[in-house]
């Protein structure tokens, strides 16, 4: 039997399913969460599903908190977006019954999943689920199709990214026949404060350019200086971004303190691949964007040395 006729009769099978994403969710994670989430109630509607870990503001009644241990035994898990299981944002994860992995990070260790639904030329966990539904011949609402639409423009920016294939853009056409409006979920996604747009332009005007490494440590006081209701954490730190498409930077660089007093370290580049550098830094992602953690701000000059010498060694190529 083929993997998605599997990975289906798993879900048709399943008493109950519990779907389960990243720390730290972006739209990616949340999109194919929620996608996911209603094109199996679109299929299946009596099917009981759970979604855990941290919620959507926008969708907190779908989410359930403190699950009965009796029902996690019997669950089925689906990871979603997420490549190791210490990722995965569920509290009681290791009490499952069985677990299927989607995804489109790289592998690097084992598979964690009794099956692995992972397609690693995909640009978006998004593109994989739907490809997975169509491959099934699933219904796809607007709802189910406006999720995973986020997932497909978010991780590719808005299909910038090299990852972006010609299947990217026939999962978007097939997203987009279900009728959604495309101009209403760029405006969910991207309309922001003016309390944003100035801390993407003080993070500018303060960050550091060196032998076209660009990058910027924010710090916990900028964090309770700036971090509000017009800009959440997430937005603050995929600050990221607005060293996007200068021409003297080949690979840029965010630090930010995290609650438990160590690191995140997002790395990004146009053209060098920085994931090995992440992995060296208890990190990991994608070729051109990844994330890394330190303990603290004393190993900055290592990352900045290693940057340095994938640079030179481009530059020698
Ligand atoms: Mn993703």
């Amino acid at each position: 039997m083929i993997l998605n006729e599997q990975v289906e009769l798993e879900i048709k099978d399943a008493k109950y399913i519990i779907i389960a994403k990243h720390q730290s969710p972006d739209w990616d994670a949340f999109g194919s969460s929620l996608g996911l989430y209603h094109l199996i109630k679109d299929n299946f509607p009596n099917k009981e599903i759970f979604l855990v870990g941290e919620p959507d503001e926008y969708n907190l009644d779908l989410w359930s908190k403190n699950l009965d241990i009796n029902i996690v035994k019997e669950s089925l898990l689906i990871t979603v977006d997420t490549a190791n299981i210490e990722r995965v944002d569920f509290d009681q994860k290791k009490y499952v019954s069985k677990i299927i992995k989607i995804d489109h990070h790289i592998v690097y260790e084992n598979n964690f999943g009794n099956y692995n639904l992972v397609l690693e030329n995909t640009i978006a966990c998004c593109e994989v689920i739907t490809l997975f539904a169509l491959d099934r011949k699933w219904k796809i609402s607007q709802i189910a199709a406006r999720n995973l639409y986020k997932g497909l423009i978010t991780d590719s920016n808005r299909f910038m990214y090299e990852g972006t294939s010609s299947s990217t853009f026939f999962v978007a056409a097939t997203l987009k026949e279900t009728g959604i409006n495309i101009q209403e979920i760029y405006s969910e996604l991207y309309m922001r404060s003016f309390q944003c747009a100035k801390w993407n332009a003080h993070v500018l005007l303060n960050s550091i350019l060196s032998n076209g490494i660009i990058y910027y440590v924010a710090t916990n006081d900028e964090h309770l200086e700036w971090v509000n209701d017009d800009l959440k954490f997430e937005q603050w730190k995929s600050v990221v971004d607005v060293f996007n498409n200068i021409k003297e930077v080949k690979i840029w660089m965010l630090i930010y303190p995290k609650d438990d007093g160590t690191f995140g370290v997002s790395l990004r580049s146009n053209k060098y691949s920085i994931v090995e550098v992440a992995n060296k830094f208890n990190g990991g992602g994608h070729r051109l964007a990844s994330g890394a953690k330190i303990k603290n701000l004393d190993e900055i000059p290592a990352i900045l040395n290693e940057l340095h010498k994938i640079i030179n060694e481009g530059e020698r190529k």
